[in-house]
């Protein structure tokens, strides 16, 4: 089989990138002291990208590759990947969907309860030895909540089945109403934010949800409100969300996402009512791997002729 170049955006586990080694030429990017160079090098053998979130693969890189036909991405969001760019291009972009629905939802719940019950402001206290002096003061309830989740796709619904198990009522907002659930649905996150006091984001990122979550919506959540992230930072305007917990206009935030991660507000690390996480919904080795194989498994397919296992929908599949 011939060799196929292979541009690697950023690191990956080694157990990916071993799997390259026997049918890719791999370039590895992020390693290159002048990247201009190297794609000036090597542009024209590049016939596939692998990459996760830390790279944008857009449009001035892809022009820059006039052989490329597949980028594969690791993760299910692809926001930093001009996907669109890449279907007009005859380019497959890959996700890797579902084999970490069930781990980011688990990660959900976790952050929910965290937030709700202080669970890590509470172990706080006992590591800081204070429990002799005093019991952990009393904490808000999951109890009498309802909680809204904006997005219901694989995830959203993988979170709706944990948050229903705790006996809490659930609705959704999404683009369009969904025939095969039962859960209410609002066409308007304003409208649902107005009749929920906990809502949890599962949206993708990109242009079509940034800063969805915005002072209005906060607002709307009122004084009793618990904002949970764990789709992507540039949905919720951070700066909004701020000033609404330090108003004390919501009660609490919960996060695994960020806008621009890894930095992380000093404003929020400031405050002890909120739960901040670093990106780990879908970060257990389990899942890891399920992802990083899709990955190989994407890349592989594409180098055997056969057609891609996941494609995202602005890439339909075609032929190679
Ligand atoms: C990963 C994610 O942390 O799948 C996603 O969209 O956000 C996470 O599972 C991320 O993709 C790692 O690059």
């Amino acid at each position: 089989m011939t060799r196929i170049g292979l541009l690697q955006a950023g690191p990956m586990m080694p157990f990916v990138t071993e799997q390259f080694s026997p049918t890719f030429d791999v370039h590895r990017l992020w390693e290159a002291t002048d990247p201009d160079v190297l794609l000036e090098k090597i542009g024209a053998d590049v016939q596939a990208i692998a990459t996760g979130a830390q790279t944008a693969v857009d449009a001035r890189l892809m022009e820059r590759l006039p052989n490329l036909k597949i980028v594969a991405n690791f993760g299910v969001g692809y926001d930093s990947v001009d996907a669109r760019w890449a279907g007009e291009h005859g380019i497959i972009v890959t996700n890797t969907p579902d084999v970490l629905t069930e781990e980011v939802a688990d990660t959900t719940l976790g952050l929910l309860l965290m937030t709700v019950r202080h669970l890590g402001a509470a172990e706080r206290y006992l590591r800081a030895g204070k429990w002799p002096q005093a019991p952990y003061p009393l904490t808000p309830s999951l109890r009498g909540r309802t909680v809204g989740i904006l997005g219901f796709g694989r995830i959203g619904k993988a979170i709706a089945r944990r948050v229903e198990a705790c006996g809490i009522p659930v609705v959704y907002c999404g683009r369009r109403r969904q025939d095969d659930v039962t859960q209410p649905y609002y066409d308007s996150l304003l409208a649902m934010a107005r009749d929920v006091d906990t809502l949890i984001v599962a949206v993708p990122g990109g242009a079509e949800t940034h800063h969805m979550v915005n002072a209005q919506v906060l607002e709307a959540l009122g004084p009793n409100g618990v904002l949970i992230n764990i789709g992507r930072g540039s949905v919720v305007d951070e700066a909004a969300l701020i000033s609404a917990l330090q108003e004390r206009k919501i009660l609490s935030a919960g996060l695994d996402v960020f806008e621009d991660e890894p930095n992380v507000p000093q404003a929020l690390i400031d405050m002890e009512h909120v739960v901040l996480l670093p990106h780990v919904g879908s970060a257990s080795v389990h899942t890891r791997q399920a992802m990083g194989q899709l990955v190989v498994d994407n890349l592989k397919a594409f180098a055997a002729g056969k057609p891609p296992l996941t494609p995202v929908t602005e890439t339909p599949f075609k032929g190679w």
